[in-house]
């Protein structure tokens, strides 16, 4: 264990060496506690949900791995995420799925209501947390063929709508509760797998899905509506009907909020180049950070450069208050709780780089196009002592320093998570 004497000392040397190049510190540290993430609830338990007799998980989303220790009842979810929450420095949000409710007996998704979600009001008022939200436009035998808001059928489409319905209505009714807005943000997984014949018609009805179930006026104080693109899915090779022009234009003419998922796109493609030229049009933008490997395949966040670079982007472009951060990654091959940790403290470090550079001065020496000076001071910022700021931070905040969050995993790991069975528990 480091010492805290250790850490202190390394990070006033490490203060200095940003001093020198006109970093402020003191004043990037000060501003990592306006960083909410919004750390989804998906990650404990392979996307299952609490429905009951859950059949797979369907439409393109794929969990892969059998780590024991998946949390079987909100219970167990809210136990996992309150030790990752301590692990993590800083405030964060917790993002909901629909088929996370508590429901008693079975309720269609076209049914659920408010009532379904006092459970996680009351945990998350309890510990400060405020609700994102998400209705569930999969595993539901009304999306078996690939097609919800946007399929041929209207009774199907209005199954789907009346959904998108009642989410609208939980998210409103979470944000008045909590007294800031709950995001609420849309992706379905309509597509085909082979080559349409139609593109226009199933996007045409998505449009007018959409619409309907916008057309409630409800206060953006209380919520905020997103859509999420996605390039393609398993099942969904040839053709999804959301695409990111699809939303870019439905976001803009609907003045919602852009969802850019960092895996949704080609594999060399990436989101943070996206950012500043979707903000000049849409007004808020939402971030799903996520990390594809050869596909959408959701690995667990990692400090890699295309990370960097999204909070590079927001923090350059000074856009923290208009870009909400989301993590959607679902790995069961490791320690559910660790995978969270591990992919929030990451995205949280990221930020902290971000806010370390001497962004002025890069940016001067831009208008300047002196390239070479831009590229050397780049250069030089991946060696400056990220880490001994890093370790200040988390022992400010009242959480384990380094690497030493893992014991405490492995702890709750032997007392509680191995105490599951990897079956559905019978509540
Ligand atoms: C799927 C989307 C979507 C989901 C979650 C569970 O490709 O990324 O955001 O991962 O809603
Ligand atoms: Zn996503």
């Amino acid at each position: 264990m480091t010492k805290p004497a250790s850490i202190e000392s390394a990070f006033q040397l490490a203060k200095e060496q940003y001093q020198a190049i006109g970093v402020n510190v003191d004043a990037a540290l000060q501003r990592m506690h306006d960083i909410a993430i919004s750390v989804h609830c998906w990650q404990g338990d392979d996307v299952s949900g609490f429905e009951g007799d859950q059949g797979a998980l369907g439409n393109g989303l794929a969990v892969t791995g059998n780590y024991p220790g998946r949390a079987r009842t909100p219970a167990e979810l809210r136990s996992d995420l309150e030790l990752a929450y301590s692990l993590i420095p800083g405030k964060h949000r917790l993002n909901l799925h629909a088929l996370y409710g508590e429901f008693d007996g079975p309720v269609d998704r076209d049914q659920i209501g408010i009532e379904h979600f006092q459970g996680w009001i009351d945990w998350s008022r309890s510990q400060g947390v405020s609700l994102d939200f998400n209705p569930s436009y999969f595993s539901h035998a009304n999306a078996a063929d690939g097609f919800t808001l946007a399929h041929p059928d209207s009774g199907i489409r209005q199954f789907w709508i009346d959904h998108g319905i009642a989410c609208r209505r939980i998210a409103a009714a979470m944000g008045k509760a909590q007294g800031n807005p709950c995001l609420d943000n849309f992706w379905v997984p309509d597509g085909y797998k082979d080559s349409p014949a139609c593109r226009k018609a199933p996007r045409e009805r998505l449009a007018a899905s959409l619409d309907e179930i916008f057309a409630e006026n409800l206060s953006p104080e209380h919520t905020l509506d997103a859509v999420e693109c996605k390039l393609f899915g398993i099942g969904s090779e040839s053709y999804v009907v959301g695409s990111h022009e699809f939303y870019m234009g439905y976001a803009i003419s609907r003045n919602k909020v852009l969802c850019l998922d960092a895996g949704h796109f080609h594999p060399t493609e990436v989101i943070s180049d996206k950012i500043s030229s979707v903000l000049m049009y849409v007004p808020e933008l939402l971030l799903h950070v996520s990390r594809g490997v050869r596909w959408d395949s959701d690995h667990v966040v990692t400090y890699s450069d295309e990370l960097q670079a999204i909070m590079q982007e927001i923090i350059r472009g000074d856009y923290l208050d208009r870009v909400h951060i989301g993590l959607d990654f679902f790995d069961a091959s490791i320690n559910r709780v660790a995978a969270w940790a591990i992919g929030t403290r990451n995205t949280l470090k990221a930020a902290l780089a971000a806010l370390l550079e001497p962004t002025e001065t890069l940016q001067q020496l831009e208008r300047e196009g002196d390239y070479t000076a831009r590229l050397v001071l780049m250069e030089e910022q991946k060696t400056m002592p990220l880490g001994a700021v890093w370790d200040h931070y988390c022992q400010s905040s009242g959480v384990p320093v380094g690497a030493e969050w893992l014991q405490r995993v492995r702890q709750y790991e032997q007392a509680t998570l191995s105490q599951r069975s990897n079956h559905s528990a019978i509540v």
